[in-house]
């Protein structure tokens, strides 16, 4: 029923979806508004139809979680999901002095010989975050986003708002309220960002002793982000839910432009002809509270998929 729901939402963009040129040069397929529902009660929304690495969006979401804005975390748990952003930055800058990395997404798809000096060139820049705290300090962190505002939301007057802590408890103590925010689009700091949060704003609704959670998604990458997005925010609710002592019950995925880049159709075909597996399910392991959780305390439990579908991020 999960992959049923997501393969609907790509047929309905490889049927219907207008095609328009994009920031990142690629071209996409798009239509406007779009909404999904997941019950948890069914398992676990991971889908099937491909294989989605659970370990990637499972440390990034306690990347977020922890408040921390710095690839340096993910590059120590091998999560390497968000090293074109960062190395973006360091590429632009006035200290980079290195071959010229303009357009390097776009020309290390069209071009090997470029590919190959752009690889070494990330894996010595990977390094350097590792091993050089000046450095990871300077070019690691993407800026103000989404564990920043989730955690340390700065206020005018330099305050700092939890906006996670606040949400759990306002679960905990005012269950019937329509106020269970967080909003990762904080309009002031949009420029200090290295992207502007796609997954930026989600709400949490209790009824009958089950919470539920809405998640306003701007822009969805349909075959490389979504997959990961869908997973990251049904691991959130598990996780709010379980601190919270209430069930978890569905997940509703709201997006804006939802689109399907120009280069991603050939493997959107193969997903869609695929028939999907019994969805797997998540433990919880230990009783760390989700504030310091460590993914070891994650596990996937019977996860059957088809292969890895490989595709290129547009950067
Ligand atoms: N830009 C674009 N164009 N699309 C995105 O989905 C996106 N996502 C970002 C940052 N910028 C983005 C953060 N999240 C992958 C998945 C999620 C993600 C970034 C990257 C990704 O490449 N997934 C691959 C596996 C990557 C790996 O094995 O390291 C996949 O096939 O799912
Ligand atoms: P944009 O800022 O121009 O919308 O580009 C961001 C791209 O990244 C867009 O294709 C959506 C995609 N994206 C996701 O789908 N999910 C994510 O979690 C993130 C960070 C990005």
């Amino acid at each position: 029923p999960f992959d049923s729901e997501y393969h609907t939402l790509m047929k309905k963009i490889m049927a219907e979806g207008k095609y328009k040129s994009d920031r990142t040069g690629t071209g996409t397929y798009s239509i406007f508004g779009y909404q999904m529902r997941f019950d948890m009660q069914d398992g676990f929304p991971l889908l099937t139809t491909k294989k989605v690495l659970f370990r990637l969006l499972a440390t990034e979401l306690i990347w977020f979680m922890r408040g921390d804005t710095n690839i340096r975390f993910l590059l120590q748990h091998n999560n390497n999901i968000w090293n074109e952003w960062a190395f973006k930055n360091w590429v632009e800058s006035e200290e980079y002095e290195g071959p010229d990395m303009s357009d390097f997404g776009i020309r290390a798809q069209q071009n090997s010989d470029f590919r190959e000096v752009y690889e070494k060139e990330m894996e010595t820049f990977k390094s350097r975050i590792l091993e050089d705290d000046d450095f990871a300090n300077k070019y690691g962190d993407l800026g103000n986003v989404y564990g920043r505002q989730w955690r340390a939301w700065e206020g005018p007057d330099g305050s700092f708002t939890d906006q996670l802590k606040n949400v759990v408890n306002s679960i905990r103590n005012n269950p019937d309220s329509r106020r269970h925010i967080v909003t990762a689009w904080n309009p002031a700091e949009i420029d200090t960002m290295a992207l502007p949060p796609c997954h930026a704003f989600f709400q949490f609704y209790v009824n009958e002793g089950k919470l539920s959670l809405q998640l306003y998604q701007r822009s969805g990458d349909v075959f490389l982000g979504v997959p990961f997005n869908i997973a990251s925010y049904a691991l959130l609710l598990k996780l709010v839910a379980r601190e919270c002592n209430l069930e978890a019950h569905e997940f509703i995925h709201t997006l804006g432009d939802a689109h399907i880049y120009s280069n991603h159709v050939d493997a959107v075909e193969k997903q869609l002809s695929r028939d999907g597996f019994k969805p797997p399910e998540i433990k919880i392991n230990g009783d760390r509270s989700m504030f310091d959780l460590e993914y070891e305390d994650l596990e996937v439990v019977n996860y059957e998929s088809h292969s890895y579908i490989k595709a290129p991020i547009a950067v």
